[in-house]
C-alpha cells in the first residue's frame, strides 16, 4: 500500500469511529420553542421539596469550610441566612411553596465541636426542627455530611485517611437514634465526586489541594464511608430509607469529531459517574474492591445541574466560563441550562434499579430571568421520564432560598426566595410563586 492509500484509509478508519460514536452517544437537544412547558402533570404521591445545607444558611459554624475562608482569605460564610436562629421562620416559608418535603442537613462540628464530646443542645434544636416539619405535614430528609465537618475532623485529615471513617460512622450513629422514629428519608453523603474533585483536585473546597490521585481516594473513601454507615444505620432501623446524593454531571465532547474530545469526555464521565455507580453495582471503583458499597442505598438521589463540553484543554477551575453550544443559555455559574442532561442522567442511573429523588436542581440567576424557565423545564422533563417508566419518586429544587455558594460565596443566588443579607428580609421571588403554584396545582387535582 503506498502513503496515499495508507493516510485514506486512517482518514476513513478514524471518520467510521467518530460516526459510529456520534450515533451511539448522541447528544440530546430539545426544540423547547414547541413545548408546553404550562402543561406539567404529576403523578399522584409525587414529592414536592426544596433543600438546603448546614454550613450555607446556618450562620456562625466553626468547621472545615471557615477554617478555609479564612486561611485562603475567601469571602467567610459569616452569619450566612442566620438560619440556626430564624428557622422557625424559614418553615414558614416551606409551608408558603406549599411544599411536602425538605431536603437539610444537620452539621456534624456542631454535634461533636470536639472529638467524642457531644452537643446536646444542638441536637435538641435539630430535634426541634424536625417536629416543626412533622407538625406542618412537611416530610424532612435529612443529609448527614454535606461539604463540612469538624476542625479536628479536618486536622486528622478527614476522609483522605481511611482509619478517619470510624469517626463519621460514629457521628453517625450517634444522631440517628435521636432522630430515627421521626425520620425515614436519609441521606449520607452530598456528592461524593463534586466534595472530592473541588476539595482535593482543583483546589477551590476546603483543603485546597490539587492532586488528581488524592481526589480519587478520597471519593473512595467517601463512598466507603457512606457504605458503612448505610448497613450500620438500617441495621438499627431496618424502615428507614437511606441513600446519598450524587452529583450526575454529563460530560460530552466538546468538537464531537475530534476523538480526542471524546476520550476526555469517556475519561471524565467514568471517573465522576461510573465508578460511583459501579461501587454501588458491583462493589468496586477505580479497579479495587469497596465491597461494603455494593447494594449499599434504598435510593439514589440525583443532584443535576448541567453538562460540561469535554476537550483535553479543560479549564482547571470553575471560575472561567466553560465552553457552551450555540443554543443553549449560559446561566451565571457560567455553565449552559441543560435540562436534556436530566433525561440523560437518570435514565443513566435507572441502570441500579432504584428509585430516584431528585435530591438538587436550581440555577444561580440574581434577577430571577431564568429560573421560572429552568425550573419549568426540569419539571416538564421529569414529568416525561415517569411516563416513560423511570422510577423518579420527588423533585428537592436548589434551593430554598439564597445561600453561602461556597467557592463563589454569597455572588450566586440560587433561591426561590431573595435574600437580604443585611436584614435577613426573605422575598418570594417570581419562580418562587410558579412552583408554588404548580404544586397548588397538583393538590387540588
Ligand atoms: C453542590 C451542592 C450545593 C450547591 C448547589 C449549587 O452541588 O455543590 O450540593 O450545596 O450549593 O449545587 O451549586
Amino acid at each position: 500500500m503506498d502513503l496515499a492509500s495508507g493516510l485514506l484509509l486512517g482518514l476513513g478508519g478514524y471518520l467510521l469511529i467518530v460516526t459510529v460514536l456520534h450515533f451511539l452517544f448522541p447528544e440530546s437537544h430539545l426544540d423547547w420553542s414547541n413545548i408546553n412547558l404550562e402543561n406539567i402533570a404529576m403523578p399522584e404521591g409525587f414529592v414536592w421539596g426544596v433543600a438546603t445545607a448546614s454550613h450555607q444558611i446556618e450562620g456562625d459554624n466553626t468547621n472545615n469550610w471557615t477554617q478555609f475562608e479564612q486561611r485562603e482569605g475567601k469571602e467567610q460564610s459569616g452569619k450566612a441566612c442566620d438560619h440556626w436562629n430564624l428557622w422557625a421562620k424559614d418553615h414558614e416559608l416551606l409551608s408558603e411553596l406549599g411544599v411536602n418535603s425538605y431536603r437539610f442537613s444537620i452539621e456534624w462540628s456542631r454535634i461533636e465541636p470536639v472529638q467524642g464530646e457531644w452537643n446536646e443542645a444542638a441536637i435538641e434544636v435539630y430535634s426541634q426542627m424536625i417536629d416543626s416539619l412533622i407538625a406542618k405535614g412537611i416530610e424532612p430528609m435529612i443529609t448527614l455530611h454535606h461539604f463540612s465537618h469538624p476542625v479536628w475532623f479536618e486536622d486528622l485529615g478527614g476522609f483522605y485517611n481511611r482509619e478517619n471513617i470510624v469517626h463519621f460512622q460514629n457521628y453517625c450513629k450517634k444522631l440517628f437514634p435521636y432522630f430515627s422514629s421521626r425520620v425515614r428519608k436519609w441521606c449520607t453523603v452530598n456528592e461524593p465526586d463534586v466534595f472530592s474533585i473541588m476539595g482535593y483536585h482543583m483546589g477551590m473546597f476546603p483543603p485546597g489541594q490539587r492532586s488528581p490521585i488524592k481526589a480519587i481516594r478520597v471519593m473512595k473513601n467517601v463512598m466507603i464511608a457512606h457504605g458503612e454507615v448505610y448497613h450500620e444505620l438500617k441495621q438499627m432501623s431496618p424502615d428507614s430509607y437511606i441513600g446519598l446524593a450524587k452529583n450526575v454531571t454529563i460530560f460530552d465532547p466538546y468538537r464531537r469529531w475530534n476523538l480526542l474530545h471524546w476520550l476526555t469526555s469517556f475519561a471524565l464521565n467514568y471517573i465522576w459517574n461510573g465508578a460511583i455507580i459501579s461501587a454501588l453495582k458491583k462493589g468496586r471503583m477505580y479497579g479495587v474492591s469497596v465491597k461494603q458499597v455494593k447494594n449499599s442505598a434504598d435510593f439514589i438521589g440525583l443532584n443535576y445541574y448541567t453538562h460540561v463540553l469535554t476537550s483535553p484543554f479543560l479549564p482547571q477551575t470553575t471560575e472561567i466560563d466553560l465552553p457552551s453550544r450555540n443554543h443553549e443559555t449560559v446561566t451565571e455559574f457560567g455553565y449552559p441550562m441543560y435540562a436534556e442532561g436530566l433525561d440523560r442522567a437518570s435514565k443513566w442511573l435507572s441502570k441500579l434499579n432504584l428509585p430516584i429523588e431528585i435530591t438538587e436542581n436550581g440555577v444561580a440567576d440574581k434577577e430571577d430571568n431564568l429560573r421560572p424557565k429552568h425550573l419549568k423545564r426540569h419539571l416538564w422533563m421529569i414529568a416525561k421520564l415517569i411516563q416513560e417508566g423511570i422510577d423518579i419518586k420527588s423533585y428537592y429544587h436548589w434551593s430554598l432560598m439564597d445561600n453561602f455558594e461556597w467557592a463563589e460565596g454569597y455572588s450566586m443566588r440560587f433561591g426561590l426566595y431573595h435574600v437580604d443579607y443585611e436584614t435577613q428580609t426573605r422575598t418570594l421571588r417570581a419562580s418562587g410563586k410558579a412552583y408554588q403554584s404548580i404544586i397548588k396545582q397538583h393538590q387540588n387535582n
